[in-house]
């Protein structure tokens, strides 16, 4: 690590939380081995069985009670209460595990940005509006799917970006590569687009990149520095050395 970085832009996937326990996508018996991506992750998907991807997310949002941050998370939101520079964290994990981490980053939510939606959001395909969320979803036999908080439509649908749907606040992430001299991406294959593609638009416009992952990632190449390892390991040795 050399020069100290003003401004940092961090993105992170499904490889910072697996030290928690939630199921990565690509991994050995990960969520995209359980089901076709097809089936529980695209809007023809939900339009040919709602229930089915209703379910998917029931359980991962289930599944949210019973993990913990790890110490990358907390490592994070270290950086976030010390760091003077400019920090903008986007996951395109749709846990909660980010914000549970850190007050700071809890408080001001502005500082994590998910890119790819959140399980704890439901979003109404009737009204369109956003509730917070964490109960099941799918239809129950008695009373059917749960109305909308807002406009009482049984319409609500995960608030998670599925493929071929626009990924959230895009012009806000570009604006902070611009303006980053640290681009750091943490636990994430670099399979998916257009987050696998902030390396190179980092490069193109001349800001320093760092790799943190469990293995080489598809994306390895396009880092100045790649370096393999736990987040948990990784994440607060490189967290020190920003902040020593
Ligand atoms: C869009 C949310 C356009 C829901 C997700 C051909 C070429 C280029 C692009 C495309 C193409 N064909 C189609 C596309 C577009 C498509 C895409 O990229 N497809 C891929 C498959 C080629 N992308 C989209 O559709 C995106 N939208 O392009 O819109 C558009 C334009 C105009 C108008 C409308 C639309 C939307 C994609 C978002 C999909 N939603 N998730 C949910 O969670 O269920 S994707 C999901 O998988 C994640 O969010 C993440 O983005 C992605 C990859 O997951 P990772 O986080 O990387 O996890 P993975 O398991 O893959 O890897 C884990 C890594 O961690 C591994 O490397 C492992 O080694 C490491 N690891 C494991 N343990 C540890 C660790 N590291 C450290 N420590 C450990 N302990």
């Amino acid at each position: 690590m050399n020069r100290k970085p003003s401004s940092i832009v961090i993105l992170t996937g499904a490889g910072i939380s697996a030290e928690s326990g939630i199921d990565t996508f690509r991994s050995a018996g990960g969520l995209w081995e359980q089901h076709r991506v097809e089936d529980v992750a695209t809007p023809e998907g939900f339009a040919r069985d709602p229930d089915l991807v209703l379910g998917f997310y029931d359980m991962r949002r289930a599944a949210l009670t019973g993990v913990e941050p790890n110490a990358a998370h907390k490592a994070l939101a270290r950086l976030d209460a010390e760091f003077a520079g400019d920090l903008l964290i986007v996951t395109q994990n749709v846990d909660d595990l980010h914000e549970r981490a850190g007050a700071q980053i809890g408080l001001e939510k502005g500082r994590v940005l998910h890119m790819h939606g959140e399980l704890k959001s439901a979003l109404c395909t009737s009204c369109e509006m956003r509730s917070p969320w964490d109960a099941p979803m799918s239809a129950n036999e008695e009373a059917g799917r749960p109305p909308c908080p807002v406009c009482q439509a049984p319409t609500l649908r995960p608030d998670v970006v599925w493929f071929g749907e626009m990924p959230y606040q895009m012009d806000r992430i570009y604006g902070a590569l611009r303006s980053a001299d640290l681009f750091v991406s943490i636990g994430t294959s670099g399979a998916v687009y257009p987050a696998a593609g902030f390396v190179r638009d980092a490069r193109e416009l001349g800001v320093r990149t760092l790799e943190l992952n469990l293995e080489r990632s598809e994306g390895s190449h396009w880092f100045h520095e790649s370096r393999q390892g736990k987040a948990g390991e990784l994440v607060p040795e490189w967290v020190g050395e920003v902040l020593e």
